[in-house]
């Protein structure tokens, strides 16, 4: 299973074009509220430094690809339909939506740079509303979704707790196991969010503060101002210090289209591209392709591609690790040369890997070798990032 990453924010934000961007997917897209309503699945590529360059022989990736040394590492997304204020009480579309969510391990939370839209989507002129004022209502929906689950026949839970003197930990783990939370997780919010003992003095507003911080520990997440393409370099620096990445999903959506039709060469997160063919442009797609450039140049590039990487390196803190069958050529046993780039989380151990790679290598797990320097390492060997990894296990 990959790691995967929810999409969410109000309507109209450009969610579902950031999401096309960025897997090129063909969805739907328009200029009014509520757009999308079954939720968008894709798989975008981020990248990774490839020990390719190391061993000096191509790489033979079985997902994605390899340019020049550039692994690119695929991480599902979800874009899902807006959420507006209110939605725990079916306003919008509710938030049985968000069901879709469950398995994510981090979410991108889409605000519109230009601050034209009212928490419901609707355009009100531009600069009328504070680009990063639906965050907090966003965040509580998120939150109210998390403690609808959790309530879920929670007061018999804890009064069977009670008579039981069982542990309270154990019953919210269980409660959101189907949600990939770490029980570890799950105890360090009861902890920090301060949760009564005492099951008179538990409410609704307890419920929602554990589930803030479950959320909080166990699924992160950024904010991502797009739409850059129509404000100004100074609103953009503003964002910025207040903690939001600015992007342009529609740009990224432009050159990616454009480099698929075969009108130019891009590597998604450069801040360049190049004309194959200016005989092949009309004059509108001449001044479109002028206009990003000159966008590129000034911003960076798009910053999409940028945005998950830091999602996924930065704040979920993931590595990247290459596990093969041969320690000394880098492959497979049919020859592939690091066939397989898997994310792991940081602190990951080389029997988490043995298991990721198949329950059966980390159930027999005997022991795992460096391929870089042929040392044999224990189970409890802490990966590093860019690690070749052969795992040796009991037939
Ligand atoms: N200029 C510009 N327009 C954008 C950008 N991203 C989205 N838009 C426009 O904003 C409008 C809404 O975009 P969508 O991607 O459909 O927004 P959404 O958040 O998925 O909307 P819902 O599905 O209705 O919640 C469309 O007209 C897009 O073309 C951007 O980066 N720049
Ligand atoms: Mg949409």
């Amino acid at each position: 299973m990959s790691l995967l990453v929810g999409i969410i924010g109000k309507p109209n934000v450009g969610k579902s074009t950031f999401f096309s961007a960025l897997t090129e997917n063909p969805v739907e897209i328009a200029d009014y509220p509520f757009t999308t309503i079954e939720s968008n699945k894709g798989v975008t590529y981020i990248r990774a430094k490839c020990p390719e360059t190391d061993i000096g022989r191509k790489c033979n990736p079985k997902l994605g690809k390899c340019v020049s040394g550039v692994r690119l590492v695929p991480v599902e997304l979800i874009d899902v339909a807006g959420l507006v204020p209110g939605a725990h009480e079916g306003k919008g579309l509710g938030n049985k939506f968000l069901d879709d969510l469950r398995r994510a391990d981090g979410f991108i939370q889409v605000v519109d740079s230009t601050g034209s839209l009212d928490h419901n989507g609707i355009n009100v002129g531009r600069g009328k509303v504070d680009p990063l004022s639906d965050a907090e209502f966003v965040q509580n929906e998120i939150g109210l979704w998390l403690a609808g689950i959790i309530s879920d026949g929670l007061i018999r839970n804890l009064r069977k707790l009670e008579s039981e003197g069982g542990k309270l930990d154990a019953v919210i783990a269980e409660k959101v196991s189907g949600l990939g939370i770490d029980p570890k997780e799950v105890s360090a919010a009861i902890r920090n969010a301060g949760i009564p003992s005492n099951l008179k003095e538990w409410d609704d507003q307890v419920t929602l503060r554990l589930s803030k911080e479950i959320i909080r520990l166990s699924k992160p997440g950024i904010i991502v101002a797009s739409k850059a393409d129509k404000i100004e370099q100074s609103e953009a620096a503003k964002l910025r210090e207040r903690g939001a990445l600015v992007v342009s999903g529609d740009y990224e959506l432009v050159l990616r289209r454009a480099s698929k039709a075969g009108l130019i060469d891009y590597f998604p997160g450069n801040d360049y591209f190049t004309i194959i063919d200016e005989g092949k442009l009309n004059i509108a797609q001449k001044e479109a392709l002028k206009k990003v450039s000159d966008f590129l140049k000034a911003n960076n590039g798009t910053q999409t591609q940028e945005a998950v990487e830091y999602l996924v390196y930065d704040v979920l803190k993931m590595i990247v690790v290459y596990p093969v069958e041969d320690e000394n050529h880098w492959t497979d046993k049919n020859g592939n040369t690091l066939p397989d780039a898997i994310l792991m989380k940081q602190g990951s151990t080389a029997i988490d890997l043995a298991y990721k790679v198949h329950s059966d290598l980390g159930e027999k797990f005997i022991r795992a070798v460096n391929g870089r320097t042929k040392r044999v390492l224990g189970r409890d060997y802490q990966l590093q990032d860019g690690d070749v990894i052969k795992i040796v296990a009991a037939h």
